[in-house]
């Protein structure tokens, strides 16, 4: 009876790690493979055999841009580059200037950073220079006060009572004095910020020698400039708290939030003659073909950032378009209904619902000039990844094969949710057929 016992046993656990066997060759492996071959499948009886040189947009009409002006991690003052890379905003004009302070001078709901900036990357422009002047707390007439406002900065960090700034701050380069060093009626006076953030900003002042960052926040959309925030500052200095005999070093707030006036907008980059990719997640276990589950622009560029050493790097400039499908999916790291800011289950921009575009930037790898690679490579080799259930599968293509990405000018438009992509364009099918047709 225990011999018995003890074979059943063996048997059982032979039994178990076989299925387990079996059970972790399809979690691993087949998944990806399955869902792979049932898109072909469907793919081939959907379209026909596709043509063995279609290679689905991807061809030499991609171009590798050229943006080797060496720039810093985060901030781009290059402006004589700045065409082509960005969507630059308009300049600021005297009537702007004047709509910010009107509404300030109303006064009500002035107070203390009364909203949060969202941008990681986003476009500083001065504004307004204050003209008022202060006593201090021996009661001389200190001057100015925005000549004492220097060293702009930016973050997610906060400043405390002494002046002292905790977690994450940069510095906007070549705002001082309360003012922008260069012609800020021109795009000379802007700086652009990159993968930072502009949900703080705060002023060094040279009369207690500490960060402030006493600010209101008037939304653009109130007085007729929709897209822009104005950070409004109030001038303050407490250095007389821990030096109570430093009575030049304090000075009372007047709760005029005019000292300083600067203009934030997000920065979207620019992708003209850029690549349009539009893709199947493959989530649906009959494919659907509407080519909108991920839709982003991207552009190719070689770049010298400053703190590389001389290595050139090969960068993606993106901009997420619209995310129309309910997988976990990220483009280069990033999870798109995340950075729409919306639940997975939430398809965005196909018909449904509607969110502005997310630009980001991803680095490709190091240049070897000796074996450079062509725009189709760079941006083919952007990771699309999703993930069903446990199982993570990179989207790919390759030429004469049923396609998970597809490359098209950024001038396509992608079709809304649950239209499959030959009812807009019938001549779809005849394209996967012949490349040398013209689909859309
Ligand atoms: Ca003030
Ligand atoms: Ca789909
Ligand atoms: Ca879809």
């Amino acid at each position: 009876m225990k011999k018995l016992i003890f074979t059943l046993i063996f048997v059982m656990l032979m039994g178990f790690s076989f299925i387990s066997c079996n059970k972790h060759d399809f979690e691993t492996k087949d998944y990806s493979t399955i869902a792979k071959e049932q898109f072909d499948a469907k793919f081939t009886q959907t379209f026909g055999i596709p043509a063995s040189n279609q290679d689905w947009g991807f061809d030499e009409s991609i171009k590798v841009f050229d943006f080797t002006q060496a720039i810093t991690r985060s901030h781009d003052v290059n402006r004589n580059q700045w065409s082509g890379k960005y969507v630059i905003p308009a300049n600021v004009t005297s009537e702007e200037e004047q709509a910010v302070i009107n509404k300030l001078a109303e006064g009500s709901g002035n107070r203390d950073k009364n909203l949060t900036i969202p941008y990681t990357n986003f476009f500083v422009y001065h504004v307004h220079k204050g003209t008022d002047t202060y006593n201090d707390h021996n009661g001389s007439n200190i001057g100015v006060a925005s000549d004492k406002m220097n060293h702009l900065q930016c973050g997610s960090g906060t400043v405390g009572e002494n002046g002292v700034q905790s977690g994450f701050w940069e510095h906007v380069n070549d705002f001082n004095s309360g003012q922008q060093t260069a012609n800020w009626w021109t795009i000379e006076g802007a700086t652009v910020m990159l993968e930072s953030s502009s949900a703080n900003f705060a002023y060094h002042n040279s009369t207690d020698s500490k960060y402030h960052d006493t600010y209101t926040v008037i939304d653009g959309a109130t007085i007729g400039y929709p897209g822009f925030y104005y950070v409004c500052f109030d001038f303050l200095a407490n250095g007389d708290i821990e030096q109570p005999s430093n009575k030049n070093m304090g000075v009372d707030r007047n709760y005029n939030y005019t000292d300083w006036i600067i203009r934030v907008s997000p920065c979207e980059f620019d992708m003209t003659n850029g690549v349009r990719i539009i893709a199947e997640d493959l989530g649906a276990s009959e494919s659907d073909f509407d080519y909108n589950d991920v839709v982003f622009d991207a552009k190719v560029a070689i770049e010298n950032p400053a703190d590389r050493n001389y290595q050139n790097t090969y960068v993606a400039y993106i901009v997420l378009r619209a995310a129309g499908g309910t997988l976990p999916l990220t483009v280069g790291g990033k999870e798109v209904h995340e950075a729409f800011n919306v639940p997975t289950s939430t398809m965005v921009n196909t018909g449904l619902y509607t969110a502005n575009s997310v630009s980001f930037k991803m680095y490709l790898g190091d240049v070897d000039y000796s074996n450079q690679k062509s725009g189709a490579e760079l941006v083919k080799s952007i990771p699309v990844i999703v993930k069903k259930n446990n199982d993570v599968y990179e989207l790919e293509v390759e030429t004469g094969k049923a396609p998970e990405k597809i490359a098209v000018s950024t001038d396509f438009e992608w079709v809304s949710e649950r239209t499959p992509i030959y009812k807009v364009y019938p001549l779809f099918k005849n394209w996967v057929q012949d490349k040398s047709i013209i689909w859309y």
